[in-house]
């Protein structure tokens, strides 16, 4: 199969600025669209989102660059390759940017031709999506275990204004079972939450990704009470059904100390593993993300002791962002038990499974994950989460682009049980 057409576009993700959606045809007539989202809080190692910096069009974040390198560099370097050869597609876009981080290119550049191409080879094959990855990628996956929600319900840091320094707080399927059912314990506690925020007079306006980001709440561990109270509320055990998960995401806190501004108090990264342990054992944690700037290497690995020796699972994400070297000395030093998985933080399909089944083969967790700054309602993460054998995927509550990864992930299911 080879490339026929591919043309590439602005569309709007939901932050409101533009990000860059790519239609691959090949020469069987099947079709191929993909399109990339953007963080808000994303690491310092991450792959270049390259925006134009023209001040004339979306205050500098138009992707007209982008769409220039795909159609002038990128498609005249792969029109050759046939399609079905993903990973050499991928290395020939690598090779063809030459940067570390995808900067000359864009990472989003390369990232949505990478997803739009396996695609359009999928639906050329008639294969749903998550078969062709895993097809692909000689992944042997337990389809009888699909990945179980993780489901940010109050965001604060750089997703919402003046609220927790803690960017999330997460409603986490703990048992198993069936994804449909896991989903609607988790909005149902979404619901009962929503009613403990008002009861205490705040307010239930949501942030970035759709989960509720309430001003003036009092501290960064209230978020733990009012969520063990609705899974309480919705009829559930906190610690049995539904877990919590946090993501700190303290690199954006730190600035040499660790800085918690609602609290008013600065903490060096000793002081700070010292305030979280003494919050382990009161709350049902599942997963603890960022906890650490991305480069704290020292303290992550004291952390890392503390955590595994209460059972719950060490995510890195800015720490790690996808990337196989961040990976394999995190994974040396003993630093995680799990790792995000975000396909734009590395920026080829290929790198992105790569790094997963490093992972998978160290017997550590992986977690697909939403973006906060922009997000599509491309629902590619949730067809690699199933075929990479995610434990989770991190995703919000509410709005069209976060829900249809949700969507998708029942649609698999059910599909799954039809066979
Ligand atoms: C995170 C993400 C997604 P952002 O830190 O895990 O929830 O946020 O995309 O803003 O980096
Ligand atoms: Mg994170």
């Amino acid at each position: 199969m080879k490339i026929a057409k591919l043309i590439a576009y602005e569309i709007l993700a939901s932050g409101g600025y533009p990000t860059v959606e790519v239609k691959v045809t090949l020469d069987t007539g099947s079709v191929g669209v993909a399109s990339v989202p953007y963080g808000a809080s994303a690491g310092t190692h991450e792959a270049t989102v390259l925006t134009d910096g023209d001040m004339s069009r979306w205050n500098g974040q138009g992707n007209l660059t982008v769409i220039s390198n795909i159609l002038n560099e990128i498609l005249p370097t792969i029109t050759n390759i046939p399609a079905e050869n993903q990973v050499e597609i991928d290395t020939a876009m690598i090779r063809l940017d030459g940067t570390v981080n995808k900067a000359r290119l864009g990472g989003n550049a390369i990232l949505a031709v990478s997803l739009a191409v396996a695609r359009a080879v999928a639906n050329a094959n008639r294969m749903p999506l998550y078969k062709y990855i895993m097809q692909t990628y000689g992944l042997i996956t337990d389809l009888t275990k699909l990945p179980q929600p993780m489901v940010v319900v109050i965001e604060g840091g750089k997703h919402a204004d003046e609220t927790t320094d803690f960017q999330e707080f997460c409603i986490t399927a703990k048992e198993g079972g069936s994804v449909t059912e896991n989903i609607r314990k988790a909005l149902e506690t979404y619901h009962q939450l929503k009613k403990i925020l008002k009861a205490s007079k705040l307010s239930t306006n949501v942030g970035n990704e759709g989960a509720f980001a309430p001003n003036g709440i009092p501290t960064n561990e209230a978020p733990f009470e009012y969520i063990v109270q609705a899974i309480t509320k919705a009829g559930f055990t906190p610690g049995k059904e539904l877990g919590i998960s946090v993501d700190a995401a303290a690199s954006e806190f730190f600035n040499g100390n660790y800085e918690l501004k609602l609290e008013g108090r600065q903490f060096t990264g000793e002081e700070l593993i010292n305030y979280y342990s003494e919050l382990l054992d009161k709350y049902p944690f599942v997963s603890l993300e960022d906890l650490l700037a991305e480069d704290d290497w020292d303290n992550w690995v004291a952390l890392n002791k503390l955590l595994k020796e209460k059972g719950i699972k060490h995510i890195g994400d800015d720490l790690t962002v996808t990337n196989i070297s961040r990976l394999r000395k995190a994974i040396e030093l003993d630093a995680i038990t799990g790792i995000i998985i975000k396909p734009n933080q590395i920026g080829t399909l290929s790198e992105t499974v790569a790094c997963c089944k490093i992972a998978n083969e160290h017997g550590l967790i992986t977690i697909t994950s939403h973006r906060g700054g922009g997000e599509t309602n491309d629902h590619f993460i949730s067809d690699l989460a199933v075929a990479v054998g995610s434990a989770y995927v991190k995703v919000g509550p509410t709005r069209g682009e976060r829900v249809s990864k949700y969507n998708r992930l029942m649609e698999i299911e059910r599909e799954l049980q039809q066979n």
